[in-house]
């Protein structure tokens, strides 16, 4: 069997991985990649939108930010809604923060490119990733790739592999405890090249359902509407969704709505969901590994990157052997972040969706938390700060 040594064995090529492994690389420890998609179908997935400051920052110290800064749109707020009433928050003078429409799409590309230039062994359409040896000096990966199996020998991993990646699963289910609240209903998206309905983002709690105006640029839109779990995809043509959205948002905004083809439609369920502990021996995991949050506050991608800001200084000072208070410090150092962006997440989802089965207090309680927010510069203040994001 084929073994490749590497100091850092890094498991998923999404935003996690590739950030983590370009920051690895510019502080001098070599990385692998190992991922079990192509690089076509990681970069064909519409996801995230919207990154904090903290997250930009950290793109700019990867050596990534030229392209963000170039064609990225600042925000400096955006709006909550019901069918009465609409919210500005206004990041900026709340906070003196923004925020930056760049699509995860065009983060990734980037990191891809950087690592291509870094040299970066990224090893694509990897198959049965068995992780090994972790309470070892030396740990290893097995893995197929090209019809081989191979084995990568190593200091450490990241389990930077998703929700649905195996790194999570190489803990033992004893020693894992998982927090979850799995929510009924979910969001169809659709990306189309239409002009956005407004300069902000409009996130709309409507009697009949969430909707979200979203953006990615001066002629792409990215728009949600909260369906119940068993709508499929082939359910909603282009005109269903169009007729639907304009119900949903705003009636001023609806007037100036331009419809279109859809170039990508698809649905995401909502979770919120917690694995501890983020370490086992030698493994780290980062991202969406230990940890779902709903999109409702924009948080997944960012928390992914606040993970990597944390985990990445400190595995240098590991291999290099100036010592491991940095690694052992990370899974407290990281949750601390995590769990406060899981209360934002779950706010922000409660307060703008409706249940199936929901009394008429639930609909009050709702709309007494968006006409504070109408009332209080405090507790838009509130929302701001956790908005933008916690510092890191
Ligand atoms: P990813 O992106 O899931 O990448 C994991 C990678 O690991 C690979 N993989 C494996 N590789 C090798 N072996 C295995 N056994 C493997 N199993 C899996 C996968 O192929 C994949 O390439 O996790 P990562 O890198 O931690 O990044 C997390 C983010 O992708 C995620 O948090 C965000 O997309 C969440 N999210 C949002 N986050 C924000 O910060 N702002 C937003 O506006 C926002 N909007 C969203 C979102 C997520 C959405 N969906 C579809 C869940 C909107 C939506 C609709
Ligand atoms: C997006 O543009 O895809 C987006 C923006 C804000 C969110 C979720 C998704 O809260």
């Amino acid at each position: 069997m084929t073994t490749i040594t590497t100091q850092v064995a890094i498991i998923g090529g999404g935003p996690s991985g590739l950030l983590l492994s370009q920051l690895l690389n510019r502080a001098g420890v070599a990385t692998v990649i190992l991922e079990r998609s192509s690089r076509e179908r990681v970069l064909s997935r519409i996801r995230a939108g919207i990154l904090e400051g903290g997250t930009v920052q950290l793109l700019h110290e990867a050596g990534v930010g030229a392209r963000m800064d170039a064609e990225g749109i600042p925000h400096d707020g955006c709006n909550l809604a019901d069918d009465e009433t609409m919210v500005h928050i206004d990041f900026q003078a709340l906070t003196g923060k923004q925020v930056m429409v760049y699509g995860q799409t065009e983060v990734t590309q980037d990191l891809y490119a950087a690592q291509d230039q870094q040299g970066t062994s990224i090893l694509h359409e990897v198959t049965d990733v068995v992780i090994s040896d972790l309470d070892q000096a030396r740990s290893h990966v097995d893995f197929t790739h090209q019809g081989l199996r191979k084995r990568l020998e190593c200091l450490y991993v990241a389990g930077c592999d998703g929700f649905h990646g195996v790194s999570r699963k190489t803990i033992p289910d004893e020693k894992r405890r998982e927090f979850e609240r799995v929510y009924p209903f979910g969001w169809l998206g659709i990306l189309s090249e239409t002009p956005p309905v407004s300069d902000e983002l409009i996130y709309s709690n409507s009697r009949r359902g969430f909707a979200l105006a979203s953006m990615r640029n001066e002629n792409l839109v990215r728009y949600y509407v909260q369906v119940p779990l068993s709508d499929k995809v082939e359910d909603w043509s282009d005109q269903r969704f169009w007729d639907e959205f304009a119900r949903r948002i705003p009636s001023d905004a609806a007037e100036r709505l331009v419809t279109g083809p859809s170039i990508e439609k698809s649905i995401a369920p909502l979770r919120s969901f917690v694995s501890e502990p983020l370490r086992w021996g030698n493994l780290f995991l980062v991202g969406d590994s230990a940890h779902i949050v709903p999109p409702t506050g924009a948080k997944g991608l960012n928390l992914a990157a606040s993970d990597v800001h944390y985990l990445h200084g400190a595995l240098v000072e590991a291999v290099m052997g100036k010592g491991t208070a940095g690694i052992d410090d990370y899974p407290a150092r990281a949750l601390a972040r995590v769990w406060k962006a899981m209360r934002f997440s779950w706010q922000m989802t409660t307060m703008l969706h409706r249940f199936d089965g929901e009394d008429a207090f639930a609909e009050q309680m709702r709309k007494a938390t968006l006409d504070h927010l109408a009332h209080s510069e405090t507790a838009r203040r509130d929302l701001a700060e956790n908005y933008v994001g916690l510092p890191f």
